[in-house]
């Protein structure tokens, strides 16, 4: 019994050692596996989240304990049935409205963060039209009147502006998608005849990863692209570049016909 607890304790302490070593590295383990954020509206979202495992933490350990305490002090010591209890009116009132608090502190946090991040009364600088397709992304400067088309063998790269605030329009000509930068801390679904929108402010300078987060079919691990945000030369130079690439112009969402290099039609299935 006691080598058992022994080994048990060790595994623990392994786990703990190695994933903090592991994400130490990055800085995660203070963000609580979070990458880090790269938007103003970034730490709305990651309080958020570490407020939210703080709590569960909380409960959790609680929990335990009492698991704990009850197994230790009601353990089995004889053959006699012990007293049945029923109707312990302050139990039953205890398991019924801690939960309701727990879920109340919960709802108000995540409504009010909620509403901060999906504000949008502040102009914004750049307009994006993104359109998810399968499999891919097409993204539409709406501004600057280009567009950038790209194919599940060709990663689209999203040009952003650093400091600016970047409205993005989603729409989508086929299923659901769901548009998702990681390091900016926000995801939305991209909904067949309805736009969402929301609203960042990208604030550091790097390449981020993009991806659909919505099951959207055969292709759906393709459907991957990067994010520039850069300053505002080079947003204007890639601007410019497109133009001379010959894509002025936006492309609307229900214009399959415009997607013509997914696998799908190289396959010559499509038809
Ligand atoms: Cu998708």
């Amino acid at each position: 019994m006691r080598r058992r607890v022994m080994a048990a304790s060790a595994a623990v302490g392994a786990v703990l050692a190695l994933s903090g070593c592991a994400a130490d590295a990055s800085g995660q383990w203070q963000r609580w596996g979070l990458p880090e954020g790269v938007t103003e509206q970034a730490p709305l979202i990651g309080d958020l989240w570490v407020g939210s495992w703080v709590a569960a933490l909380v409960v959790g350990v609680l929990v335990w304990g009492l698991i704990l305490w009850a197994a230790i002090a009601y353990r089995k010591r004889n053959d006699e049935l012990p007293r049945q209890t029923r109707f312990n009116m302050p139990i039953e009132f205890l398991y019924t409205v801690t939960p309701l608090i727990v879920i109340g502190v919960l709802f108000f946090f995540t409504v009010r963060h909620q509403d901060d991040i999906l504000d949008e009364s502040a102009p914004a600088d750049v307009t994006v039209g993104v359109i998810g397709q399968q499999w891919s992304w097409t993204f539409n400067y709406v501004d600057e009147d280009v567009y950038d088309i790209g194919t599940t063998t060709e990663i689209p790269t999203l040009y952003l502006p650093v400091d600016q605030t970047v409205r993005f329009e989603l729409d989508s000509p086929d299923v659901i998608h769901s548009f998702w930068v990681p390091q900016f801390y926000m995801k939305q679904d991209v909904v067949p005849g309805r736009t969402n929108s929301f609203q960042v402010t990208p604030n550091k300078e790097g390449t981020y990863a993009g991806k659909c987060a919505e099951l959207c079919g055969v292709y759906h691990s393709r459907m991957l692209f990067n994010v520039e945000v850069v300053s505002a030369e080079e947003f204007e130079a890639q601007m410019e570049a497109l133009r001379q690439a010959g894509q002025s112009g936006q492309i609307d969402a229900p214009l399959r016909g415009a997607y013509s290099e997914t696998p799908l039609n190289e396959a010559g299935s499509d038809q």
